[in-house]
């Protein structure tokens, strides 16, 4: 892979992606309807709104991997979802597809998985429980993949990210968390290994707490530095309480929450 594409190379992660992947592939491109810090060498900046099919095809042309993060990091209302992770994410796997694109690496999320119980360690293979409509479009952009990686042989990695911060700030994210070094290992390691076909995979760091199985990470060689483990004593009593306490997606699963918590099974 040494033509990389970047989409939402604005956001905390693809600016951090921006410092980490530098000098490692011979064309990074970024692209963002929003402003992005100036061009270095063997970068390319480029602006695409992902609901406009022909920008995406535009800023696919000639790439050998795709990492994509554009859309809506957080839950919003119906209309901006479908516009930036649903119409959005189809978008960048067509153009992928029509491009001829070898991988994507799909920015997923927790919150596919969010409804599971907290008390209850999960896996990559449990059912999805999207805590949010922004949970369902990553069930979606999941499935997509999915799609592309078995109908059109794409190699497609899934990346459940959990919480990524400079360092965790609550209790929850000392089993949540993703560094940013350890970030940039795991994309990294999703663009560099050879031939998969489809991967899924929770974006966290060495947590001794961690509530997330993750045995395609061997597959791929990321090995996370960081424990969040380090800023227990400062977090261990900054818990949630109620949804958000008792199951793995924290706080989304609290948003808007008309249910029982017992209703949940
Ligand atoms: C996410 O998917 C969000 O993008 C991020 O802002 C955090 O809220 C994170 O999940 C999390 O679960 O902590």
């Amino acid at each position: 892979m040494n033509r990389i594409l970047i989409t939402g190379a604005a956001g905390a992660i693809g600016s951090t992606l921006r410092t980490g992947l530098r000098g490692h592939y011979p064309l990074l491109r970024f692209s963002d309807i929003k402003e992005m810090l100036p061009v270095g060498p063997d970068e390319e900046l480029v602006s695409a709104d992902l609901h406009d099919y022909a920008a995406v095809k535009a800023v696919m042309t000639g790439m050998d991997c795709v990492v994509h993060l554009g859309g809506i990091p957080r839950e919003a209302s119906w209309q901006d979802i479908l516009a930036a992770n649903i119409i959005g994410t189809y978008n960048v796997f067509e153009a992928a597809r029509e491009c001829g694109v070898k991988r994507v690496i799909f920015a997923s999320s927790n919150h596919a998985v969010g409804y599971h119980r907290a008390a209850q360690a999960i896996g990559i293979d449990v059912e999805p429980r999207p805590d949010s409509r922004y949970g369902v479009s990553k069930v979606y952009g999941e499935a997509l993949g999915r799609l592309y990686a078995d109908k059109h042989g794409i190699s497609i990695a899934c990346l459940r990210i959990g919480s990524f911060r400079e360092k965790p700030t609550d209790a929850r994210q000392l089993s949540t968390w993703i560094s940013p070094r350890d970030m940039v290992q795991l994309v990294r390691c999703c663009i560099d290994a050879p031939d998969f076909n489809y991967l899924t995979l929770y974006g966290v760091s060495n947590n001794t707490r961690s509530r997330w199985k993750n045995p395609h990470a061997a597959r791929i060689g990321y090995v996370p530095q960081d424990n969040a483990e380090a800023y227990a004593a400062a977090l261990e009593q900054k818990t949630d309480t109620g949804a958000a306490a008792e199951f793995h997606g924290g706080a989304f699963c609290d948003l808007e929450l008309t249910n029982k918590i017992n209703n949940i099974d």
